[in-house]
C-alpha cells in the first residue's frame, strides 16, 4: 500500500496506465478464437433461446481483430434428433434421459440443418474466420463439444485441424457457457491446448445449477476464466 501510494504521488495516472496495458493478454499467431454456436436458435426468437444470448455478438466482434485465427461452430441437428424431447413419447424439454452413451438432457427441437434457425447470427463480423465446424449432425448422438461427440469416441476433426496449423492456445466464446462452451473448453484442455474462456463473451442456460458446476469443472481442469477487457485488441 505504501509503495502504491508513493508511485501514485510521483506518477499519478501516467504510472498506472502502462501497468494495466502490460496485464493484458495479446493473442499470438498460434492462438485461435473459437466462437461456439452463436446462431439464431440460441438468441431471442430462436427455438432454444439463451438469456442475453445476442449480447455476446458485439463483445466477440470487438475482439475479433486481435485474432489471426478464428473457428466458428454451428449446432447442426437432424430432424428427429436424439437430443430432442419430441423424439420420445412422454418426454418434455429439459428433462434428462439415458441414451446408449449415457445421460442426455432433452431439448426443444432446435438448430435443424439448413433452417434459418440454425444460421449463424447475422450480426457476427468475423472476416478472418477460417473454418466452420458443424456438430450434432449424427441423428443418434449429440455433440456439445466442438472436438468430440457425446459418445466420447467420434471426433469432429477440430483438434487435428488446430494441431496441423500449429495452434497451441484457444480462447472460447459463445453459447452456452454451461453446455457447448464448457464441453469445448474442457475437451481442448484434455487435448493439450492452453484454454481461456472469455466469460462476458458467453451466456448460460443455467439448468439446475449447471453454470456454477461448469465453472467449477472447467477451473479444476485448468481452464482460465477471463473477461474480454483482458484481451489486448
Ligand atoms: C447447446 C443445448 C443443446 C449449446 C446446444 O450450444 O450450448 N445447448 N444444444
Ligand atoms: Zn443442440
Amino acid at each position: 500500500i505504501k509503495a502504491a501510494a508513493a508511485l501514485g504521488a510521483v506518477g499519478g495516472l501516467g504510472v498506472a496506465a502502462p501497468l494495466m496495458a502490460a496485464g493484458k493478454i495479446k493473442p499470438k499467431a498460434n492462438s485461435a478464437l473459437i466462437v461456439v454456436d452463436v446462431q439464431n436458435c440460441f438468441v431471442d426468437g430462436g427455438t432454444l433461446p439463451v438469456k442475453g444470448g445476442a449480447d455476446v455478438v458485439p463483445v466477440i466482434n470487438a475482439m475479433a481483430p486481435a485474432f489471426e485465427n478464428i473457428v466458428v461452430t454451428q449446432d447442426w441437428h437432424t430432424e428427429g434428433h436424439a437430443s430432442f424431447a419430441s423424439t420420445y413419447g412422454g418426454k418434455k424439454p429439459f428433462e434428462t434421459t439415458k441414451l446408449s452413451y449415457g445421460s442426455q438432457v432433452l431439448w426443444p427441437d432446435h438448430c435443424v440443418q439448413g433452417t434459418d434457425d440454425a444460421a449463424l447470427h447475422s450480426g457476427l463480423k468475423l472476416p478472418t474466420a477460417q473454418l466452420i465446424i458443424r456438430k450434432g449432425f449424427h441423428k443418434s448422438v449429440d455433440s456439445y463439444s466442438a472436438f468430440e461427440e457425446a459418445d466420447r469416441k467420434t471426433t469432429t476433426g477440430l483438434a487435428g485441424y488446430l494441431k496441423a496449423r500449429g495452434i497451441k492456445t484457444v480462447f472460447v466464446t459463445g453459447l452456452a457457457t454451461d453446455f457447448c462452451v464448457a464441453w469445448t473448453a474442457m475437451d481442448a484442455r484434455k487435448l493439450g491446448f492452453e484454454v481461456y474462456v472469455i466469460e462476458d463473451a458467453t451466456r448460460a442456460i443455467d439448468l439446475n445449477g449447471s453454470l456454477a458446476a461448469a465453472w467449477k469443472q472447467m477451473q479444476a481442469q485448468g481452464v482460465k476464466r477471463i473477461q474480454s477487457a483482458d484481451i489486448a485488441v
